[in-house]
């Protein structure tokens, strides 16, 4: 995925033709759209082909499974046209380097989720982040999820994946995290749903969001 706002839309809208309207609004603003289960299972899988004119897509299907079934659903998602797909770390290096190895063969996207934005996260998740972000270093995943609402959390996993890999941040906005503030600590992307599809004008509110990251990109 090539950096040129560090916006990544996620688009958790249930309606295709708001889906499409709303992509086409953004899509000067955005270096990725995100769709996830909201969309894809009241609209279907074609969705993903369809809004891939605007921009790159994201598949956050959060795959959890075992290294078999890990692989049989990114080949599924790649094929409907999906450039990246979203994992779950917890499951594993196992589970996690079958998805990698099938997205390097077809020249995709991986990227893990370490430890998740929401407050629950702090229930289980965390203790377990930075493990998680060392093993997706290892396996050479493209990049990791990590919470915008932390941005604490954020720097701490830069520290432990380097350089290599990207980080693609959720909770900006409605999540109360702040753009600049993830950026400064290291993420590469952010990514926002709600602050933009719910916007009485999406194009604005991401427009906003790019100018505030710009000079800290
Ligand atoms: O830790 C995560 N937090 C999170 O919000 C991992 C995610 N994949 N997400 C997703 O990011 C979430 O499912 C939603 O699609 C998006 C954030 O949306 P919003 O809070 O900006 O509306």
């Amino acid at each position: 995925m090539e950096r040129k706002t560090g916006l990544i839309l996620a688009l958790d809208v249930t309606d295709r033709m708001e889906a499409v309207a709303i992509s086409e609004k953004v899509a000067g603003y955005v270096d990725a759209i995100k769709i996830g289960y909201p969309l894809v299972l009241s609209t279907g899988m074609d969705m993903i082909s369809q809004l891939s004119k605007f921009a790159p897509i994201i598949a956050d299907f959060k795959v959890a499974d075992i290294p078999n079934t890990n692989r049989l659903i990114c080949e599924q998602v790649f094929k409907a046209g999906a450039d990246a797909v979203i994992v779950q770390g917890f499951t594993g290096h196992d589970s996690l380097e079958a998805a990698v190895k099938l997205a390097k063969e077809q020249e995709k996207d991986i990227y893990v989720v370490t430890e998740m934005s929401h407050p629950g996260a702090l229930d289980f998740m965390q203790q377990v982040g930075e493990g998680i972000a060392k093993m997706a270093a290892d396996a050479k995943a493209s990049g990791v999820v990590a919470p915008a609402t932390r941005p604490e959390r954020v720097a701490e996993i830069r520290k432990i994946i380097g350089n290599e890999l990207s980080i693609i941040s959720p909770g900006v906005g409605a999540q109360g995290g702040s753009a600049s503030d993830v950026i400064k600590a290291g993420a590469n992307w952010v990514i926002v749903g709600r602050s933009i599809y719910q916007a009485e004008d999406p194009a604005m509110a991401a427009k906003k969001l790019v100018d505030e990251m710009k000079e800290f990109l």
